[in-house]
């Protein structure tokens, strides 16, 4: 029989940082910003304590009654700015900061918290218009999630998600398939559904956005092809994203608030233009905003992004998230093979024959061998 515990709680082990140290003040745990600008550039060490800052650890008692629903209440992060996380309840927002014991968590090199998450708040004021009404005190633990690395962290992009809409362009900005082909290895590593979307197909004169996304159909991809000026296939995104957990990711300019705001006409999200000479986008877009779906479900729209580091992605799992490859992974010779030099290489011999896609399998090389060095 079990013994009755004294107190109930769990022990937990934190370290804290030494009041004096500079900085004194916790330094954002989400970039203002967001990866909105060139975010692989994105400084790392704004999220990570260095090693002088943590001077003791101590244990400490989180007791059940403080996890507890009987004072908190219950809401999800819909979008962070600076240290104030908004939360919404399903009533209203309420802007909440951290107990501080989450927020040393970030020693790990961790964002504690994230756009999508789940978390029980404890309510400080319930004035609205003060500017931290509530404490998160405790996050769900996550699922589906939208992982990419930003220097040496992972950055948690999104959690909770069923489904990421990979969006990219059928004009300006053309489409990049080895930017989609990081998205979804990113889907496949973190428990999310893929869908690929092809935007702007009225621009699509010479039919290269429809080819592009002819190589996704026939993996065996969910495919949307869409126009926010004639209407194609809106009606079919929204059912795609009806009752669904899903984020909007892909480069700046190709259309994805302008998706949002045809799937659901009062979103009103900005957009931005597209400079023609370049082929960028503005990064209109500037943090990670979830939104409500009248149809059931929720969207993410994401900042627009240059590239999309996968690095957290064990490196020997790399192969497992190319589905084509998975089912000739067991004819290589080495059971160790890495596809990139070594000899009777079923992937290799498959893409020579060009059973698997010549620019598929360049992708996978291309992020094998920036990894290994
Ligand atoms: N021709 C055409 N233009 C579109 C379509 N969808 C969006 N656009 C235009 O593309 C530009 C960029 O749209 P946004 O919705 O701001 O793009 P975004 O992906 O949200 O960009 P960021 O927020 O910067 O990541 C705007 O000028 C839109 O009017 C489309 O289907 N066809
Ligand atoms: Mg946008
Ligand atoms: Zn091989």
């Amino acid at each position: 029989m079990a013994k009755p515990s004294k107190k109930s709680g769990r022990k937990v082990r934190v370290a804290f940082r030494r009041n004096r140290n500079e900085p004194a003040r916790v330094k954002d745990w989400k970039k203002k910003t967001d990866d909105g600008q060139d975010d692989i550039e994105e400084a790392p060490s704004e999220s990570i304590v260095a090693k002088g800052d943590l001077s003791r650890h101590r244990t400490v008692i989180v007791d059940a009654s403080d996890e507890g629903t009987a004072e908190t209440s219950r809401g999800k992060v819909i979008s962070i700015y600076g240290l104030v996380a908004q939360v919404d309840d399903g009533h209203r927002v309420w802007p909440c900061t951290l107990r501080r014991i989450l927020r040393t968590r970030k020693i790990d090199g961790h964002h504690p918290i994230t756009v999508g998450d789940s978390v029980h708040f404890s309510i400080t004021s319930d004035v609205e218009g003060v500017v931290n009404e509530g404490v998160i005190e405790r996050i769900d633990p996550r699922h589906g999630e939208l992982k990419r690395r930003v220097g040496k962290t992972d950055h948690v992009v999104v959690a909770n998600i069923d489904q990421v809409l990979i969006v990219s362009s059928a004009g300006v900005p053309a489409p990049k398939p080895h930017l989609i082909d990081r998205y979804l290895v990113a889907a496949h590593a973190g428990g999310i559904e893929p869908i690929i979307c092809l935007n702007k197909t009225d621009l699509d004169m010479e039919g290269v956005g429809g080819e592009v996304l002819e190589v996704y159909k026939s993996l065996g991809y969910p495919t949307v092809a869409t126009s926010t000026v004639n209407g194609q296939g809106i009606d079919e995104l929204r059912s795609l994203l009806q009752n669904k957990e899903s984020v909007l990711a892909g480069q700046s300019g190709v259309g994805k608030s302008s998706l949002l705001n045809v799937v659901q006409p009062g979103l009103e999200l900005k957009v931005g233009d597209v400079i023609e000479q370049t082929q960028k986008g503005r990064h209109t877009t500037t943090s990670t905003t979830l939104l409500r779906l009248d149809v059931g479900g929720y969207v993410v729209d994401t900042p627009g992004v240059k590239s999309f580091d996968v690095a957290s992605v064990p490196l020997a799992e790399l192969e497992m998230h190319f589905i084509e490859f998975v089912d000739l992974l067991a004819n290589c010779k080495y059971p160790d093979c890495t596809h990139i030099h070594e000899p009777a290489c079923a992937i290799k011999t498959a893409a020579e024959a060009g059973e698997i896609g010549h620019q598929r399998y360049e992708s996978y090389a291309r992020m094998y061998q920036e990894r290994a060095g």
